[in-house]
């Protein structure tokens, strides 16, 4: 069975796993130089904890659509104290959600258990600071950058494109000298993606399973969710979120990345307790 060693924090994928989602982000109404107090941030960790997150995924840059790029000293300002705090307060790994070598090597050093990187380690040093961190990675797929991704995404064939962009990303570790069994595989919802797109990929997410890679899936309160329900706004995709992650467990993912993590383990039980059954 496969059991991730995330910094001495073991992580069974034997059953599927939830990912809290904590962002270190300016709140929309400061000017942009201020982010959520620490004590904040902890409060809503601990909660997650308690709720029954596995993970705990702390990220300090913003990747939707249009944001604007956080320097590197704004970034390591923002989570690594975070970082540190949860990983030393609670049993959970914490993953470090960050596409900068830097920000890797710190926030390993500060006790992160996983990077998960949307832009699959290409960022400048990002394959050294990664193989060197010796946690584990999950490789997103995402079409362009962040400012432009969603503009005009193309594909001929979105699954088969996802799928050999990721087998190309598995071949880059490895020669890198990261090894298979430390990475993880997500084919990065709404990164660079239509409607259609999206929808393809998870009707279609078991296509992904056969590398034998672990998939790590994201679509919590996505505007494929708000699509799909009529211009639903972010705070009201909950109940679209939970069929979309059940669907995706069903067709293979390991890791559910949520904002909603109590309701989202109480739908997996329900999932699981189906699955499981012979
Ligand atoms: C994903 C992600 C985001 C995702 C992974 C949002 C950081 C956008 N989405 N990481 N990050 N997969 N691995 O809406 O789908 O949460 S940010």
């Amino acid at each position: 069975m496969m059991v991730l060693d995330c910094a001495g924090k073991p992580l069974d994928l034997a059953r599927p796993k939830v990912m809290g989602i904590l962002n270190i982000t300016p709140d929309s109404f400061s000017d942009g130089g201020e982010y959520i107090a620490p004590d904040k941030a902890l409060f809503q960790a601990e909660r997650m904890v308690e709720e029954g997150a596995d993970i705990i995924d702390v990220g300090g840059e913003s990747t939707r659509p249009g944001a604007l790029a956080v320097s590197e000293q704004q970034e390591l300002d923002r989570v690594i104290p975070i970082v540190a705090a949860i990983a030393a307060e609670y049993p959970v790994p914490v993953s470090i959600d960050t596409s900068k070598a830097t920000v890797m090597k710190e926030a390993v050093a500060a006790g992160a258990g996983l990077i998960n990187d949307v832009m699959a380690l290409r960022a400048p040093g990002a394959l050294d600071a990664a193989g060197k961190s010796l946690v584990p990675v999950c490789l997103m797929h995402m079409q362009g950058e962040p400012r432009s991704m969603q503009s005009n995404p193309i594909y001929a064939d979105v699954v088969s494109e996802v799928r050999a962009f990721l087998e190309a990303r598995v071949a880059a570790c490895e020669t890198a000298g990261i090894s298979r069994n430390r990475l993880l595989l997500d084919p990065g919802f709404g990164f660079g993606k239509t409607l259609d797109h999206n929808l393809d990929l998870l009707k279609n997410l078991s296509a992904l399973t056969d590398t034998g890679l672990p998939l790590l899936v994201g679509i919590s309160r996505k505007s494929m969710i708000g699509a799909i329900l009529g211009d639903r706004s972010s705070g009201q995709r909950l109940y679209g979120s939970l069929a979309a992650a059940v669907m995706a467990l069903e067709r293979g993912a390991s890791i559910l990345r949520v904002h909603d993590v109590k309701p989202t383990v109480d739908a997996l039980k329900l999932a699981v307790a189906l699955l499981e059954r012979p």
